[in-house]
């Protein structure tokens, strides 16, 4: 492993970048989660959207760089959303993009936006326009739709005419836009269906997304390819596009496994960011937003955000550690090995000193994981949040 003493770039740029990336956090995975076969139960589970915010702080806190948090609708639904989005300040948390749900109401079995009853698809639409709502009281910009949307045998429905429905459903959805307002288009290649999916992978979604107008951009869920995908090679098609709106993070062996980001392939994480990086994609300004999209169903909650939060920022670091001048005549001399060399180093280099010189600088401490297990909160939480119904993904 390379010493960050050995690095010839910028470090003091790349720390500068650094303190402001940020990573926004998903109510849902303070919920508890599992699979088709078990939900297990956690002490100090939050049982509504109020405590799962409070939770997300707490990761924020101690990273001070999560101080963003999505909601999803119904999940998250309140009564009075003024008093959640101030909630959250009071927190030190603003809410990020509201998550659509379409996949959970019986009338839903042969699809949202594509079902073939008219009436289905209304109420799709009408939920996707109440989450305008929502989006605005809160005070976010971004509403991200995810369709569930399949089927699951050969002719059980028209593929051509369920795109077009899809289409139409967008349109109406995207017709509800204000200014500054966006649809953040997200695909998957199966699940819950399993013959075919409406949106299922990136080239669909951008279709969707470019027939829509420039306020719908493309959401990279990294869980949601197939084994073996070039997932890199998308990141840079949808930024060369200028259509890459957000990533949901996650790490998957078989499918869509929403294990903690970068704990699988942290190279692919790697590669990934410097795909962000040489594109200039951390500034804001391009409009990506790094979101996690993961559950954590037999690990502790809050320091499995903890950990992915710093995942990415490693990978970040060491993508921003590039020597791109080196990079760059070596591909132009065409030297493979060279080339390679240089990225290798990067990945090869331990970032975590300049990390914890980030937090220091921040007046945080420089092990985010210690700092949590030392406020005590895990254990005050599940010495409080007695009774009630602990929040579940899905529920
Ligand atoms: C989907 C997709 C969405 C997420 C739901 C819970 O597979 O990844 O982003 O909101 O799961
Ligand atoms: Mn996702």
């Amino acid at each position: 492993m390379r010493r960050i003493e050995e690095v010839i770039v910028d470090i003091a740029a790349a720390k500068a970048v650094l303190a402001q990336q940020t990573i926004e956090v998903p109510s849902w995975a303070y919920g508890n989660s599992g699979t088709r076969f078990k939900v297990f139960g956690t002490p100090g589970t939050p049982r509504d959207p109020w405590e799962k915010i409070a939770d997300a702080a707490q990761v924020n806190a101690v990273t001070g760089a999560a101080p963003r948090v999505s909601l999803h609708i119904p999940w998250d639904k309140v009564e009075d959303y003024d008093a959640l989005s101030a909630y959250a300040h009071e927190q030190g948390m603003t809410i990020g993009a509201i998550n659509s749900n379409v996949f959970q109401d019986d009338e839903y079995r042969l699809g949202s936006l594509a079902n073939p009853d008219a009436r289905v698809r209304a109420k799709a639409v009408a939920h996707h326009l109440d989450c305008l709502e929502v989006m605005r009281a809160v005070g976010s910009t971004d509403l991200k739709i995810w369709l569930a949307d399949g089927t699951n045998y050969a002719g059980q429905d028209s593929i051509r005419a369920r795109q077009d429905r899809v289409a139409e459903g967008l349109e109406q959805i995207y017709a509800g836009l204000q200014a500054g307002e966006r649809i953040l288009l997200e695909y998957k290649f199966f699940e819950p269906f399993f013959y075919t999916t409406d949106i299922p992978d990136w080239g669909t979604s951008l279709v969707h997304c470019m027939a829509l107008g420039e306020q719908a951009t493309v959401v990279l869920d990294t869980g949601h390819h197939a084994p073996g995908t070039n997932i890199e090679f998308i990141v840079a098609q949808l930024l060369r596009l200028g259509r890459l709106g957000a990533f949901d993070f996650n790490s998957r062996y078989y499918a869509d496994d929403d294990l903690i980001v970068g704990s699988a392939d942290p190279f692919q994480l790697f590669r990934i960011m410097h795909e962000i990086v040489q594109a200039g994609a951390l500034d804001p300004a391009l409009g990506v937003n790094f979101m996690l999209d993961q559950c954590h169903n037999i690990e502790a909650k809050i320091p499995a955000q903890i950990r992915s939060v710093m995942n990415v920022q490693e990978a970040t670091a060491k993508a921003l550690l590039v020597d791109a001048d080196a990079l760059g005549a070596a591909q132009q001399a065409g030297d493979v090995l060279g080339a390679h060399a240089v990225l290798m180093d990067a990945f090869n280099t331990d970032v975590r000193p300049i990390l914890a010189e980030v937090r220091e600088a921040k007046g945080l401490d420089a092990d985010p994981i210690k700092a949590f297990a030392a406020t005590g909160y895990a254990e005050k939480v599940a010495a409080e949040r007695v009774g009630g119904t602990q929040a579940s993904w899905g529920a």
